[in-house]
């Protein structure tokens, strides 16, 4: 806890991400939305807590380049800066550090996050890197804090591939696991923009959320950077700060970003008599598994407030659902969101195209599936083998990719990121089929018919042209490059 001001000052700074999202234009990703960084943020209120100053530049909503920050980053002299990296995100962090490099030369830069978990020591090939940070960060921010505070030095912090002064990097011992998130406070909202983040489908002001850690399952497609134990933050203290965003920033909507929000029946129950019990008026929306699911649940969290619910459904066949390990089934599926249409809750589903082994029967399966779930709205993308996943395994082992991809990729700062071309597909036809999916789902009257009449006000007719809008950008970008095969050629096939 805190107890006297320290001279250490710590920046943490946030990238652009939406830059990469294929297929869409950074201009229509930015539309979908732009989100604060929880990690950042949650990292900023814990060292703060500790009595370190801190600050937190998020270039993405300022709409500012890494050069542009240059007297930003000299204004404020940190000593530390803080940034977090994803795979896709890579060259922009690599951007950022230059930067900061050049703007604040003693600075000590940081860099956690996902990609910090995989490719750690590639990653410190670059020199504009002091330490990297493995796995869960806040222990680690702090000691490496500490000890730039007191003069010590960083070699051997746990956790981290550190490069010592003659330039020898050093990979030191994993950090145990923290058991308890609770003692880490919420997320520093005072020192973010609240207001500027937006996404098309959400109320404003908005803010997100995280509030467990860890993931049992073993989905093929994902990136197993976390740690399979599950750690739960309280209830109360959950609503503690959905309360504070409601009543200090008048937030609408909260995003809980919680890849299963729904695990724990038991604590869904509580969570949404607590949300009612202090009489909490914003709304929120959560990601789930289709078989974490039931009546109770959906019918308690509808009542707390729950507009949306996201469920990766991913497949159309039990049969490619088994090759991506997803350990659901269509039944599972086709319930769920049954449930969910019933008791009056939006429903987005999110499908993917291109896995290995699948066929284009099954990506047509997959098409007229999505339709016929009576969701609100649908994402699909085409299959990325992202590092340490079974898909980026088995993509090396068939030759899809080219060697260890995402380790030259992190090396050389960046590169072309291939699509999974198989015996199947071409990587042509992959993005032909996913167009064809946005506009077989999203063309349809009876869902055209639908959104006119629950659009109630403005803000949601906003919404769907904003969607419209976006559609039309993927159909551009496929449609200009007719694929027969698929079905695209002529308007009347698709
Ligand atoms: C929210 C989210 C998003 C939001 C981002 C919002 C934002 N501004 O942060 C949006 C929707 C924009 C998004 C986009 C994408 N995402 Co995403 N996303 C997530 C999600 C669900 C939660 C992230 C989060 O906030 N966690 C809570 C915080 C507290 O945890 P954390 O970020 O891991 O941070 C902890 C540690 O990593 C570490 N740490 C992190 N940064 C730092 C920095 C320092 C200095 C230190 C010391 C420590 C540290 O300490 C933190 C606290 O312990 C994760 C899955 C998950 N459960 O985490 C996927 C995840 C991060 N996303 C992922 C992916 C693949 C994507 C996309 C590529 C998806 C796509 N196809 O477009 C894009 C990438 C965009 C880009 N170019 O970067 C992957 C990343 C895998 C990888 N190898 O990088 C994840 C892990 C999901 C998965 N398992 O596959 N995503």
């Amino acid at each position: 806890m805190s107890d006297s001001p320290k001279k250490t000052r710590v920046l943490f700074i946030k990238y652009h991400e939406a830059a990469d999202q294929q297929p869409l234009s950074k201009k229509a990703a930015e539309k979908l939305g732009i989100f604060p960084s929880l990690a950042l943020a949650g990292l900023a209120a814990w060292v703060r807590q500790h009595g370190f100053p801190v600050g937190i530049i998020d270039l993405h909503v300022e709409n500012l380049l890494p050069v542009d920050a240059n007297d930003r980053v000299r204004h404020f002299a940190p000593d530390i800066v803080a940034l977090t990296s994803k795979t896709l995100g890579w060259p922009a962090v690599i951007e950022i550090a230059q930067m900061v490099r050049k703007a604040a030369p003693k600075a000590t830069i940081v860099v956690g996050g996902p990609h910090m978990s995989i490719y750690p020591k590639e990653s410190m090939s670059w020199d504009c890197f002091d330490i990297a940070v493995v796995g869960d960060g806040e222990e680690t921010m702090l000691e490496i804090c500490e000890r730039i505070e007191s003069g010590s030095s960083l070699d051997d912090v746990a956790g981290c591939v550190v490069r010592k002064a003659g330039g020898e990097l050093v990979q030191n011992p994993a950090r145990a696991l923290p058991k308890d998130i609770n003692k880490y406070p919420m997320t520093a909202w005072d020192l973010i923009p609240v207001s500027d983040y937006h996404c098309l489908t959400l109320l404003k002001p908005f803010a997100t959320m995280v509030t467990t850690r860890g993931c049992p399952w073993h989905c093929g497609y994902c990136s197993q950077v976390y740690s399979e134990k599950l750690r739960f933050r309280e209830v109360g203290l959950v609503v503690d700060e959905m309360e504070y965003l409601e009543k200090t920033h008048g937030v609408r909507e909260i995003v809980f970003f919680d890849e299963t929000f729904t695990i724990g029946k038991r604590r869904m129950l509580a969570f949404s008599e607590e949300v009612q019990r202090r009489g909490l008026k914003v709304k929120f929306n959560i990601r789930a598994r289709v078989d974490t699911v039931d009546r109770d649940v959906v019918r308690a969290l509808k009542k707390a407030g729950l507009r949306s619910i996201h469920m990766g459904v991913e497949a159309g066949t039990d049969r490619v659902l088994k090759i991506m390990n997803k350990q659901i089934t269509r039944e599972q599926t086709e319930q769920a969101f049954r449930i969910c249409r019933e008791e009056g809750v939006d429903t987005r589903g999110y499908f993917m195209v291109g896995y290995y082994d699948s066929t284009p029967d099954d990506v047509e399966d997959m098409i007229s599936f999505a339709s016929g779930l009576g969701l609100d709205w649908a994402s699909f993308s085409v299959a990325t083998a992202l590092p340490a996943t079974d898909l980026y395994r088995i993509a090396q082992e068939r030759g899809y990719v080219d060697g260890d991809f995402w380790k030259q990729y992190t090396i050389d700062g960046g590169g072309f990121i291939p699509q999974l071309e198989t015996e199947t597909f071409t990587a042509e036809q992959l993005r032909a089929y996913r167009t064809k999916a946005y506009m077989k789902f999203y063309l349809r009257p009876d869902l055209i018919r639908r959104k006119l009449s629950k659009s109630e006000g403005r803000e949601e007719l906003m919404e769907m042209l904003g969607g419209a809008s976006v559609l039309g950008e993927i159909i551009k970008s496929t449609v200009m490059k007719r694929i027969p095969e698929v079905g695209l050629g002529k308007w009347g096939t698709v």
